[in-house]
């Protein structure tokens, strides 16, 4: 336990990242599920492979989006369930070398992202609807999962498994340290040994020591003694923890929720269903407050560009970083209680509440009476007055608690206005 404290000592001080899912489907634009949800050959699907020309990929300024927006770490898809490999991988020709692209998209991805000091992750995808020897017929997901032209055809399983560990080989030793191996997903009893997920972490960890590898290779994360593949962290998705994560013996476990921007994970030319940068903000202050990382997905075009709406929402997001990150970085959860108006992140001494709702008066702090040193509005470090005041007297509890008064009606930031105490 004590190896996976250290792999993720980087990651618990980051708390927020870029997710990336960006590939073929880009071009359908119908989200990075069209294969299945619309049962597409490998045929039908073909079309976009020959067509495939990103011309306005310019990894460096994804990764100038990631920096502004105070994202520290980058996951991006080296290959989704269409098996189509951003990388130039000897393994397969279905890849983006052999596309008008004609890039190893991922090497520049590498190189542009730790040239803007983030750190850097490959998501691969344990599923292949490409790939002859994956299984396809009465599968639960696979486009071809009811052809009978599938039913009877022969495959050899192993040999998928050989190709998956030869890619994960391929990109953990040609493009430098890799600081995440984000596996998606394992299903039914596509799980653990299936993927030979002993031998393949084996030779992960004996290429990069250091990598953190997510849990979806299977087995059981939470366990007081985990699978060698169960992974140094907890994946929940679209969703934020209500009580974060624990293991069996109630001990911490790091913890990263991905989190779409509008309702898909790869680009989707008409979900416009944003969501907005104080429900961003918010759900970020939520994870760090339990102890998690959130990893924000973008999912760029066909021409290889961020949308639009996505590059606002990110640009806004990074201006409240910018003044109250540190209510962030290298934060996690509070002993005290969740209170009524919002929630607490902490850094040792550092307790920050996190406003949300600006209610009538004073802002309470129960249980911190006598224990505040010093009170400061984080954004621009003006001084804030522990006091109990008149009204609070007779009505509320001053034998513990503390209050601190905010001039205004209104909270002076309504994303979310950080109130920075030094404790005793
Ligand atoms: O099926 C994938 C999906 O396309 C996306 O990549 C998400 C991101 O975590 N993972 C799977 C769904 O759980």
């Amino acid at each position: 336990m004590n190896e996976r404290l250290e792999r993720t000592a980087w990651f618990r001080e980051a708390r927020f990242g870029m997710f990336i899912h960006w590939g073929l489907y880009a071009i359908p634009a119908r989200g990075e599920w069209v294969r299945s949800v619309e049962k597409l050959s490998n045929e039908q699907y073909e079309p976009y492979f020959r067509e495939f020309r990103p011309d306005r990929y310019d990894p460096r300024a994804w990764a100038r989006a990631a920096k502004a927006a105070g994202q520290q770490y980058a996951v991006l898809t080296t290959k989704h369930h269409d098996g189509f490999c951003l990388f130039d991988s000897e393994q397969t020709d279905y890849k983006a070398t052999n596309t008008p692209a004609q890039r190893d998209l991922i090497k520049e991805y590498v190189e542009a992202f730790r040239a803007e000091g983030l750190k850097v992750g490959f998501y691969y995808s344990l599923i292949d609807w490409h790939h002859d020897d994956y299984p396809a017929y009465g599968d639960r997901i696979h486009p071809m999962r009811d052809n009978e032209a599938y039913k009877d055809r022969p495959i050899q399983f192993e040999r998928y498994v050989d190709y998956l560990h030869a890619q994960v080989k391929e990109l953990l030793t040609r493009y430098g340290k890799i600081d995440i191996m984000w596996f998606d997903f394992s299903y039914d009893d596509m799980t653990g040994e299936k993927w030979r997920a002993t031998e393949l972490v084996n030779m992960i960890r004996s290429i990069q020591p250091d990598i953190m590898i997510d849990n979806r290779l299977g087995g059981h994360i939470l366990a007081a003694e985990p699978e060698p593949y169960a992974g140094d962290f907890y994946s929940p998705e679209q969703i934020v923890p209500p009580g974060g994560i624990v293991d069996e013996n109630g001990l911490p476990v790091p913890w990263e929720a991905c989190i779409t921007l509008n309702d898909n994970w790869g680009y989707h030319a008409k979900d416009h269903a944003y969501k907005s940068p104080k429900q961003v903000v918010r759900a970020l202050v939520e994870c760090v407050s339990k102890n998690g990382n959130m990893l924000l997905n973008v999912g760029p075009n066909a021409r290889g560009e961020i949308p639009a709406e996505s590059l606002r929402i990110l640009e806004a997001v990074g201006e409240w970083m910018r003044h109250s990150g540190d209510s962030i970085y290298g934060c996690g959860a509070s002993s005290l209680p969740k209170p009524e108006w919002g929630r607490y992140t902490q850094n040792g001494n550092m307790l920050y509440a996190h406003v949300f709702d600006r209610g009538i008066g004073p802002i309470y702090f129960r249980g911190l009476k006598g224990k505040i040193k010093k009170a400061r509005l984080l954004a621009d470090g003006s001084e804030l007055k522990v006091s109990v005041p008149w009204m609070a007297e007779q009505y509320s509890d001053t034998d513990s608690g503390a209050f601190i008064h905010l001039a205004g009606a209104e909270l002076p930031d309504e994303i979310d206005t950080v109130i920075a105490l030094e404790i005793e």
